[in-house]
């Protein structure tokens, strides 16, 4: 299939329900949205997961319109493409940047799918027709405003509850999550809020059987997170550190964690995500799908690449009324009772709502 052109456009939407982080909070989503088209009218979809903001990693929503339209799009426009792999080797001479390229490698899977009439999951190699999803709660003010959260969202069904920590929210907050909630699979993300010196109150959170503590350390370390490791019996899943297989493998060898959160963003694309998610397989490591306040359209592809068989545990994929109002697919991503039903039609599997799409386009760019 030959890339003739090639479409970003910026959105906004705004969301319902306002998520905190140990960085802040954010209200508005404002990302990339890209279109692939090939020489005979087909479309793929894509979504840039940066924020408008580098607190999650360096790259922004700015910084990705400039590596697609300067160095990523001229790349692919105009190549005859056999299959998504080979836009790996197109974007290999460009360093990092990979929010920026996984934003048109996961149009050119869409495009790819929907080209050989299968779905995104099929097209993966997928083997789940549901998957089952978690649910990831912002920090809150007030530990009864977090325990109300908490209970709506057991109720809903979710399969675990994961929470933002922070230093100074961390222990208590979750103690009192376990004394409401005694079995719930439960779950911390600190984000890179601690350091070494923080290990006595990260050890802490052993006596509540917490499924996992999701990147306490730096963003950039594996290797302290391997003695932290060392000395404590929960669980360690890494996010921001990993960016490759590479990375994932010098993790995996070091004990830096047992569990990995994979991005598709933030590691480039689901050529890369699928790599991480075999080695990890052959290693016994569990894997499961992160979020990143994704519109349908990203959700889309979190959803199809979690139908591969070693993402074990849930993943913050929850539905869409999560945060939007009104998404931008037809039909909207419901989870029931912890689990989504896997779209079989070709690509991503739901329709792009163009008339929704439009209505939160604030620029757009089309490159032939
Ligand atoms: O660390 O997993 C994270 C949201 C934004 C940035 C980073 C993270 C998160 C979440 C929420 O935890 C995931 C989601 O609901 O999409
Ligand atoms: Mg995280």
């Amino acid at each position: 299939m030959k890339i003739e052109s090639v479409t970003i456009r910026r959105m906004s939407m705004t969301m319902k329900n306002p998520f905190t982080t140990s960085f802040g909070t954010i209200h508005q989503r404002d990302f990339l949205l890209a279109t692939v088209q090939d020489e005979l009218g087909n479309e793929g979809w894509g979504e840039s997961v940066a924020f408008t903001y580098p607190w999650y990693s360096e790259e922004t929503t700015e910084t990705c319109i400039h590596m697609l339209r300067d160095f990523l799009i001229p790349a692919v426009l105009g190549k005859t493409i056999e299959h998504p792999d080979e836009v790996n080797e197109f974007f290999a001479p460009i360093r990092k940047n990979n929010m920026a390229k996984s934003t048109i490698e996961g149009a050119v899977w869409d495009l790819y799918a929907k080209r050989h009439d299968m779905s995104l999951a099929e097209a993966l190699g997928g083997e789940r027709d549901h998957i089952e999803v978690g649910i990831s709660i912002g920090i809150e003010e007030r530990v009864e405003d977090l325990l109300a959260n908490v209970k709506g969202f057991i109720d809903e069904g979710y399969k675990r509850i994961k929470v933002k920590i922070k230093p100074g929210q961390d222990v208590e907050v979750i103690r009192a999550i376990r004394n409401e909630f005694p079995d719930v699979p439960l779950m911390a993300d600190a984000n890179s809020a601690y350091t070494l010196d923080d290990a006595e109150v990260l050890k802490e959170l052993d006596q509540f059987n917490l499924m996992m503590i999701e990147q306490p350390l730096a963003s950039d370390d594996i290797i302290d997170h391997a003695k932290l490791q060392r000395q404590m019996s929960t669980p360690i899943c890494l996010d921001e550190s990993i960016h490759s297989l590479e990375d994932t493998r010098k993790a995996v060898e070091l004990g830096s964690c047992r569990i990995i959160n994979i991005k598709i963003g933030r590691v480039g694309g689901l050529t890369e995500a699928k790599k991480i998610h075999d080695y990890c397989a052959a290693k016994g490591i569990d894997v499961w799908c992160g979020g990143m306040l994704e519109s349908g359209i990203g959700r889309a592809h979190n959803v199809a690449l979690t139908t591969l068989p070693n993402f074990t545990l849930p993943g913050d994929t929850a539905g869409s009324s999560r945060y939007w109002d009104q998404d931008i697919i037809k039909p909207e991503v419901v989870a029931e009772n912890g689990y989504i039903t896997v779209p079989n039609e070709a690509g991503i599997g739901y329709k792009t709502d163009i008339e929704a799409i439009d209505q939160f386009t604030v620029d757009k760019w089309v490159f032939r």
